[in-house]
C-alpha cells in the first residue's frame, strides 16, 4: 500500500472535483472504462460462491471460492473502506484476433494471456492510487485478488453489466476487458448501474463448447477450459476432445459475443501460437518464465506439458507420432498417460506400435488404463 504522507495534495483547478480528475487520469492511462461506488459487502455474491461450492460446480478452483465471505466484503479485508474505483482495460485492439484455425502443432493462446495484459490495467491503477493518496486518501490496488469480487463491483459502478457468460460487458468492448479497482477511504459519489442486459440474444451459450454455462450467468468450472486449462491433475477424457489447439484460456464465450465483435473485427489477425513441440521440448525454468503470467497450478512446468500434448492429440496428424510416442517415456506418469491418449487420436502404425510396446512395459496403473482405452479406440476407428 502507498502511504498517506508519499504525496504532496494536489490543486485542481477551479471546481474539478476528484471523482472528474480521477477520470481524467483513466482517459490518458488508456483505460477503457471508470466507475465509482460503494465498498458496501455484495451478500448476493457471497451466496453464489456458496452455492458454487456446495454444488460442487466450483470444481477444484480456490480463488474467491477458498473464502466467500473475505472475497464479497472488501471492508473484511480494509476495515477502512469507503468506496470502490473500478476501471476496464479494453485488451482485444492490443492483442488482436485469434486465426480462425491455427496449423497442426500450434496451441492457442486466449486474448487476455497472449501477452500479460494485466500490466497496463495495473499502471493505470497506480496512477489511480497515487491521485487519491496525494488528495489525502489511503488505498489499495486490488486486480484479480481474492479479496473483492472484481466482476460484482463493476457491475455496481456502472462499468458494465452481467453477460449471460457471466463476463461483465461495456459499451463498444464488449466483454474482451479486464477489470480491476482500488478500495479507498474517499467517500466519492457513486455511480448508477448500467440498465442493460443480453436482451433474447443466446449466443454465448451457444458457443460453449462443453455446455458450461448452465444458466444465464451461471458457469459450471469442471466444464469451463479456461479452468480446465489451469487445474492440476489429469484433463478429464471426456474434455480432451473439446479443448482443440487450446493451450490456455478459452475464447468461445467472448469472440460469440455480439456486443464485442465490431472490436474483435476491426483488430488485427494475430497468428502468432505457441509451438506446442517447442513446450514438450523445452527444460521447466525457461518454460516458467516464458509463461510467466499464465496460473499454472504451483507453478509446475508440467501442467503446461500436459495441455500440449491434448493440443497435439487433437491435431492427430503423423507428424507429432514421434515426439508423443517419447513421452511415453517420460518419468511423470500424469504425461505419459496423456501422451498414449493422444497417441490413440493419431493412431497411424508407429503409433499404435509405441501405444503396444508400452503396453508390455508400462507399470503405472492409470496410464495402463489410457494405453488400453487408446488401444481400443484406434481399433474401432479401424473397423468403423
Ligand atoms: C475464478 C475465476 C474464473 C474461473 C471461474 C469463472 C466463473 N464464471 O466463476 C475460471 C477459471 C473458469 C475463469 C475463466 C475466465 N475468466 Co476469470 N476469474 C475468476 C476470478 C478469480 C473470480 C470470479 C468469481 O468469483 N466467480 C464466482 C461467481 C459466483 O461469480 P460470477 O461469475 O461473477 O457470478 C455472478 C453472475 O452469475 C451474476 N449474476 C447473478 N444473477 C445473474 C443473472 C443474469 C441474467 C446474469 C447474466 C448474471 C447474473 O451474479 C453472480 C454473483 O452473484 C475473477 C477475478 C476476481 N477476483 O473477481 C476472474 C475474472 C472473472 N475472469 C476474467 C476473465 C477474463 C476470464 C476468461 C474470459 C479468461 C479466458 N479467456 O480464458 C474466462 C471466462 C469464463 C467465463 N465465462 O466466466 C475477468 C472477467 C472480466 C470481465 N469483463 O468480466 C476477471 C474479472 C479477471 C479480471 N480481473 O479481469 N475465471
Ligand atoms: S471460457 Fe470457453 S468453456 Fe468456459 S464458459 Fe466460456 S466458452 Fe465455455
Ligand atoms: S453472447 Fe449474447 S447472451 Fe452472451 S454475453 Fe454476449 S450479448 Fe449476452
Amino acid at each position: 500500500m502507498v502511504g498517506r504522507d508519499q504525496f504532496r495534495p494536489p490543486t485542481y483547478a477551479d471546481g474539478v472535483t476528484l471523482e472528474q480528475e480521477l477520470r481524467k487520469i483513466a482517459r490518458s492511462a488508456d483505460l477503457a472504462a471508470i466507475g465509482f461506488c460503494s465498498a458496501d459487502a455484495f451478500p448476493e455474491v457471497e451466496q453464489s460462491l456458496r452455492r458454487a461450492v456446495e454444488s460442487g460446480r466450483s470444481g477444484s478452483l480456490g480463488f474467491t471460492f477458498r473464502d466467500p465471505t473475505t472475497a464479497s466484503d472488501p471492508r473484511a479485508s480494509f476495515p477502512w473502506a469507503k468506496s470502490l474505483v473500478v476501471v476496464g482495460h479494453a485488451y482485444i485492439a492490443d492483442s488482436g484476433r485469434s486465426p480462425e484455425a491455427t496449423e497442426p502443432g500450434i496451441g492457442r493462446v486466449a486474448r487476455f494471456a497472449t501477452d500479460d495484459r494485466y500490466v497496463p490495467l495495473r499502471r493505470g491503477l497506480d496512477l489511480l492510487l497515487q491521485a487519491l493518496v496525494a488528495a489525502g486518501y489511503r488505498g489499495e490496488v486490488l486486480c484479480d485478488d481474492n479479496r473483492l469480487v472484481d466482476r460484482a463491483a463493476a457491475v455496481r459502478a456502472g462499468v458494465g453489466w452481467w453477460g449471460k457468460s457471466a463476463m461483465v460487458l461495456a459499451p463498444g468492448v464488449g466483454p474482451w476487458m479486464l477489470l480491476g479497482s482500488i478500495v479507498t477511504d474517499a467517500a466519492l459519489s457513486p455511480d448508477d448501474p448500467m440498465r442493460r442486459d443480453c436482451g433474447s440474444c443466446r449466443a454465448c451459450i451457444a458457443a460453449c463448447p462443453t455446455g458450461a454455462i448452465i444458466a444465464p450467468g451461471v458457469v459450471d468450472a469442471r466444464r469451463c477450459l479456461a479452468a480446465v486449462a489451469q487445474s492440476p491433475g489429469t484433463v478429464p477424457i471426456e474434455l480432451r476432445p473439446a479443448m482443440k489447439d487450446r493451450f490456455y484460456g478459452c475464447d468461445a464465450c467472448l469472440t460469440s459475443c455480439p456486443p464485442g465483435k465490431r472490436l474483435a473485427a476491426a483488430s488485427f489477425e494475430d497468428s502468432a501460437g505457441v509451438d506446442l513441440v517447442e513446450v514438450l521440448a523445452s527444460a521447466d525454468r525457461p518454460l516458467r518464465r516464458r509463461f510467466a503470467h499464465f496460473y499454472v497450478p504451483r507453478n509446475e512446468a508440467r501442467f503446461l506439458r500436459r495441455n500440449a500434448i491434448v493440443a497435439l492429440g487433437n491435431a492427430a496428424t503423423s507428424k507429432h507420432t514421434g515426439v508423443l510416442a517419447g513421452m511415453l517415456g517420460h518419468p511423470d506418469a500424469m504425461l505419459r498417460a496423456h501422451a498414449a491418449w493422444a497417441l490413440g487420436r493419431i493412431s497411424d502404425p508407429r503409433a499404435l506400435g509405441a501405444l503396444r510396446a508400452a503396453a508390455v512395459t508400462e507399470v503405472d496403473a492409470d496410464v495402463v488404463h489410457e494405453i488400453e482405452l487408446a488401444l481400443e479406440d484406434a481399433l474401432l476407428g479401424t473397423l468403423a
